[in-house]
């Protein structure tokens, strides 16, 4: 052989073993990245959150006590993983009020780190929020107090610290805040809480021995992506009924997980209401995809004795073959069993008109924004604390256009309103995205319309939130900040947080 020969055939084989070991990884990398719990055993009662009491005093606030505290929890026989939980060591009791009903919070934050507690879905004033600006010192404590002006819906509570919610949302703090009223109190629907009325909460996790694993798979550029879920912090879980119909209020507290959720014999179930409340009728529907930070309310009917499955299916809307594949669009879990009793108590059947969302449709519009989305962040820029990106006059409907033009699937929350989605790349969007709603997906290359009325009250100084609300895009900068202020008013200066605030 020549020289150059022998110098050809060697440069080939290590090209072939290049390619090989390269092939090799990528397939390796491919095919451990979708998970699937389907055929899930379940083997665990799954969990109710206590309602949280309250005191009412002399001039009719209802008064509720949130303590964030550091605890153990044994998700798993034997295993005591380190959590964090408001009044008890994971998540936080149920919290309710009545439209028309004065409330207040009194937060007090037991932990080593400064954190927020953000009422996602309320509106209310900016100061009472919740967001970055009104961070509790650790030993601190913190009252909110505001009347609630919106209709019956499943609304929830999370910490905002700017930069750390991702963290903070995970090791456990989170929690629903149910909203009543005359109307929904007169309707015939599933209603005694976690009988036939089940709060559902959904987290992906992964474990790391007796420690949850929050590390960011390979490839993943949505944030965490767990290999397991649970339901109100219980693995496995198993929910007895004894009624023919059940409510699950479905709410994705994932800090980046998007579910398609569904039922395994692919049965049809009822949409009565979305982020904001009922909608104006059910909508019949197999599958609601949730992003985080989404709710939906459904019921569901059961047969004596049958076992039916919650699943979340893969995603159809997720992107190109990259993106489904590397954050989560494959993936399959089995997240909640009902067992429905041998004989189960009658239900009324589903009225045929539920809520009145009364949303601004956009006809009465007074300007319109644009939201490009964006990783690194929103109209290109990320989210700075002393910035007020957007000011909005109280009294006014706005409609907001978002474009996610990343390959990275996002969401887009907005603090204080519920809006309607007029459309959804230029067209009508689907029965899930007709009600009031505070958070809509984005998938790469979507745009959505959204109408949204500001209310106030005004405050040029103390801004609201608009935001990815998959976390760690929201911590590393998609956020962005806006004030409501009376008409002719110009934005104020931001007062960015003490570092001891709280009172
Ligand atoms: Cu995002």
């Amino acid at each position: 052989m020549s020289t150059l020969k022998r110098v050809l055939v060697a440069l080939c084989s290590t090209a072939v073993v290049l390619v090989l070991a390269l092939g090799g990884g990528a397939f390796w990398l491919y095919s451990g990245s979708d998970v699937s719990t389907a055929g899930t055993e379940f083997t665990r009662e799954m969990a109710v959150p206590p309602l949280a009491p309250s005191t009412v005093r002399g001039d009719g606030t209802r008064v509720f006590d949130l303590t964030m505290q550091a605890g153990h929890k044994e998700f798993r026989a034997g295993s005591k993983t380190p959590t964090w939980g408001f009044n008890g060591d994971y998540l936080g009791p149920t919290l309710r009020a009545k439209r028309g009903e004065k409330v207040q919070v009194r937060v007090r934050n037991t932990l080593d780190e400064h954190s927020t507690v953000h009422w996602h879905g309320m509106h209310l004033p900016a100061r009472m929020d919740g967001g970055p600006h009104q961070m509790v010192a650790p030993g601190a404590s913190w009252a909110p107090h505001w009347t609630v002006h919106q209709p019956a819906a499943t609304l929830w509570y999370h910490p905002h610290p700017h930069g750390r919610t991702e963290k903070h949302v995970q090791r456990g703090l989170a929690g629903m805040f149910l909203l009543d009223d005359e109307r929904s109190a007169k309707l015939p629907l599933p209603k005694r809480y976690g009988v036939d009325d089940l709060p559902v909460v959904v987290q992906d996790v992964r474990f790391d021995g007796a420690d949850f694993d929050h590390d960011h798979r390979l490839m993943a550029n949505s944030g965490f992506l767990g290999d397991r879920t649970m339901v109100n912090g219980t693995l496995a879980p198993y929910k007895v009924v004894q009624d023919e119909l059940v409510r699950l209020r479905l709410l994705n507290a994932s800090t980046a997980r998007v579910y398609d959720f569904g039922f395994t014999d692919g049965r049809q179930f009822s949409l009565i209401g979305t982020d904001g409340g009922l909608l104006e009728e059910p909508a019949a529907l197999e599958r609601v995809q949730l992003s985080p930070g989404e709710r939906a309310e459904i019921v569901v009917r059961m047969e004596p004795g049958e076992r039916a499955v919650l699943r979340s299916f893969p995603q159809k809307n997720y992107g190109d073959f990259w993106q489904t594949r590397f954050n989560g669009g494959d993936d399959t879990f089995d997240v909640l069993q009902l067992r429905a009793a041998d004989t189960l108590r009658p239900s009324p059947e589903l009225p045929a008109e539920l809520g009145e969302p009364k949303l601004p449709d956009g006809s009465d519009s007074v300007r319109g924004r644009f939201f490009g989305l964006q990783t690194s962040g929103i109209n290109g820029k990320a989210m700075a604390m002393d910035r007020i990106d957007e000011t909005v006059t109280r009294g006014t409907s706005e409609t907001w256009t978002v474009r996610n033009h990343d390959g990275v699937p996002h969401n887009f929350h907005v603090h204080d309103v519920q809006f309607r989605v007029l459309e959804v790349d230029g067209r009508q969007p689907p029965p899930e995205l007709r009600g009031a709603k505070d958070t809509v997906f984005v998938p790469s290359g979507r745009t959505v319309k959204l109408a949204m009325r500001f209310t106030g009250p005004a405050d040029p100084d103390t801004p609201y939130m608009y935001h990815c609300h998959l976390l760690y895009h929201e911590d590393g900068g998609m956020m962005g900040q806006f004030v409501v202020v009376e008409k002719g008013q110009q934005a104020g200066k931001v007062r960015t947080p003490h570092p001891h605030a709280g009172h």
